[in-house]
């Protein structure tokens, strides 16, 4: 049913899109500040991410305590997590947790697409419609769809002939699979494949893994989690919290340095890389200040870890292969694994290497690459995300003049501060293209974006405004200053999803913003205080 059609059924503040993270966070900030909300969910349950990847080994890579909400104390004093790194069922269990001690759900409709969203310039309402036939008039509405929540097409021949069992890491059945005496190939060796390849490896009789480019990891440590961490978190938590907003990543294990790793010694640096990968984690890159930004110490620490894959691979051919050898290390993002390359010592494992034998075919008994055929009785892809974009482009969403914002974003994601597009009035971004998003502890931003819409959302209702629309002249000078500082790193050098690179035909521009979530947070407070700067605040009379 077409949003613009006649009068709508149901008219309230504002509609939410997505119950994950952000979808649940929004709901109860804004009733709480007696704004009527209704969320839709495309899922059959609330937890986004963690609802939907359920793949064998899928667990947090930000320690279990950082990587939650911290808006409620009680919430906090209430919940225990059992692991350093929580499992998905846990952040699951959590997340349902949260929907049912807010008394989130009677706002929540599951089992529900929103397809459209449309801007009504005369009613300045957002009309939208869903896969359901619902029909709902928002003064406001929330894009909380996620960074990564839509599942990359496989760009490989033949991907639907295959006539095993085919299963997608992104969309993992809930009742789980068991790959016991099963031949078993999986392509993608990005985090969600590192994460699952061991555990797929002690089922099945034999596991083939396809890789096209090798990923760095390191070892994430994990156990049950650390008394000692709990209390001292517990003593001193509303400190760190606090400093995780105002760090670089929002994640305090990182423990940043500020030494240059060209000022310390072969020797000094060696050390300080061993500490750290003993810590476990994103601890590794934050052993220097300038790993991010210099490619001569960001070789200091691929080496490390390239002698560290040495060390635990026993076949020195394998190691070599799954050393990465075309990026700086973490400018793809960094995976956290629970023993990733000694699976490769099994020897029910085999790595192949399609970059040198591209894949030509999937088949219907399993693959063929340029130097052979493969035989598998399961195949996983692990291949990853149109991320950042992706939710967004699947819904027909139309702001002033009817101008569709995939046309708009042809050339790649423009917003200003990643939370609005001019032309869009009204409506918000959760952790958009432009904003530090999936470059951080996404917690910490999602809930810094949750506070700042609300605060605005509330402003502008207290005021005879009724559409703020960022301005196209600060939306422009966002979008420069976001390459600007991108520019100044290592991270445009990699083909990651960052880049939009791993999509076929997706504009290449580095999306996320790496200047801090600690500066763009003062940013988007400085903008607020001086009455929503870049944006331009309409009034009844004046309309636009
Ligand atoms: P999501 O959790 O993606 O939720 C978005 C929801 O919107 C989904 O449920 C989706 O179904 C729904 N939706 C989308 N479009 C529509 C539509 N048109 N209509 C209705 N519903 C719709 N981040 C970290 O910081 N640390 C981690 O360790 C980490 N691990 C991750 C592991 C995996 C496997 C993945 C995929 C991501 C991980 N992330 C991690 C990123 C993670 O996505 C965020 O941390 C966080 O969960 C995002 O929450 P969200 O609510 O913004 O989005
Ligand atoms: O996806 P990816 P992911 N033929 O895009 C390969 C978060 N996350 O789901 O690099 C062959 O990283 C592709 O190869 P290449 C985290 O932010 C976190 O693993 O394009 N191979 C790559 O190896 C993460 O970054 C956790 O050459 C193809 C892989 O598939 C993000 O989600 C866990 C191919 C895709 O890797 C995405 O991770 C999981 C093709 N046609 C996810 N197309 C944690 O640990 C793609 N590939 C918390």
């Amino acid at each position: 049913m077409p949003a613009s059609g006649p009068a709508s059924s149901e008219a309230i503040d504002v509609v939410i899109v997505g119950a994950g993270f952000s979808g649940l966070y929004m709901l109860h900030k804004l009733r709480g500040l007696g704004f009527s909300a209704k969320v839709f969910e495309a899922g059959s349950g609330v937890g986004g991410t963690w609802f939907w990847n359920r793949y064998p080994g899928a667990r947090v890579d930000v320690e279990s305590q950082e990587y939650s909400f911290s808006f409620s104390e009680d919430l906090e004093n209430e919940w225990k997590w059992s692991e350093r790194y929580a499992p998905q069922a846990e952040l699951l269990k959590y997340l349902n947790h949260v929907a049912d001690r807010f008394d989130l759900r009677r706002d929540i409709q599951l089992e529900t697409r929103v397809t459209e969203a449309v801007f009504d310039e005369e009613q300045k309402r957002w009309l939208v419609a869903t896969d359901k036939g619902d029909r709902i008039a928002a003064r406001f509405c929330v894009m909380a769809t996620g960074m990564l929540s839509v599942a990359k097409d496989p760009d490989i021949p033949g991907a639907g002939s295959f006539r095993g069992k085919t299963y997608w890491t992104s969309r993992w059945p809930h009742e789980g699979v068991d790959f016991t005496g099963q031949r078993v190939g999986i392509i993608g060796t990005g985090s969600s494949a590192i994460q699952s390849i061991p555990v797929v490896a002690e089922q099945a009789e034999h596991l083939y893994v396809f890789q096209r480019t090798p990923n760095f990891s390191v070892p994430a440590h994990n156990g049950p989690i650390d008394p000692g961490i709990v209390n001292d978190w517990k003593a001193n938590r509303a400190k760190y919290r606090q400093m995780a907003r105002e760090s670089g990543f929002g994640i305090l294990r990182v423990d940043q340095s500020e030494q240059s790793a060209l000022e310390a010694t072969p020797a000094e640096r060696t050390q300080a890389y061993d500490i750290r990968w003993a810590r476990g984690g994103f601890a590794l890159t934050g052993a220097y200040a300038d790993i991010i930004v210099n490619r001569q110490a960001n070789d200091t620490a691929v080496e490390f870890v390239a002698d560290k894959i040495r060390s635990i691979v026993k076949n020195p051919e394998v190691a070599e292969k799954l050393i990465p050898k075309t990026y700086p290390i973490a400018t793809k993002r960094l995976c956290v694994d629970t023993g990733y390359y000694a699976t490769f010592n099994r020897d029910n494992v085999t790595l192949v290497d399609i970059a040198a034998s591209p894949i030509e075919a999937i088949t219907p008994d399993g693959l063929r690459t340029s130097e052979a055929d493969y035989k598998f009785d399961s195949l996983i892809f692990a291949i990853g995300f149109d991320a950042m974009t992706g939710a967004l482009g699947k819904i027909d969403i139309r702001g002033r003049k009817g101008v569709a914002l995939k046309d708009k974003w042809s050339e790649g994601p423009k917003t200003y501060l990643g939370l609005m597009v001019s032309g869009f009035p009204n409506m918000f971004i959760v952790t958009g293209p432009g904003s530090p998003s999936v470059l951080s502890n996404m917690v910490v931003s999602i809930e810094q974006h949750v506070d700042w819409i609300s605060d605005c959302i509330t402003y502008v209702s207290h005021r005879q405004v009724d559409a703020i629309e960022a301005t196209p002249d600060a939306e422009s000078a966002w979008v420069v200053h976001v390459n600007e500082v991108a520019a100044m790193t290592l991270f445009p050098q990699a083909n990651s999803w960052y880049m939009g690179a791993n999509v076929p035909g997706k504009p290449r521009l580095f999306m996320p913003y790496i200047g801090g979530v600690g500066v763009y947070r003062q940013k988007c407070d400085e903008v607020a205080a001086r009455g929503y700067e870049g944006f331009e605040l309409s009034t009844p009379a004046a309309g636009r």
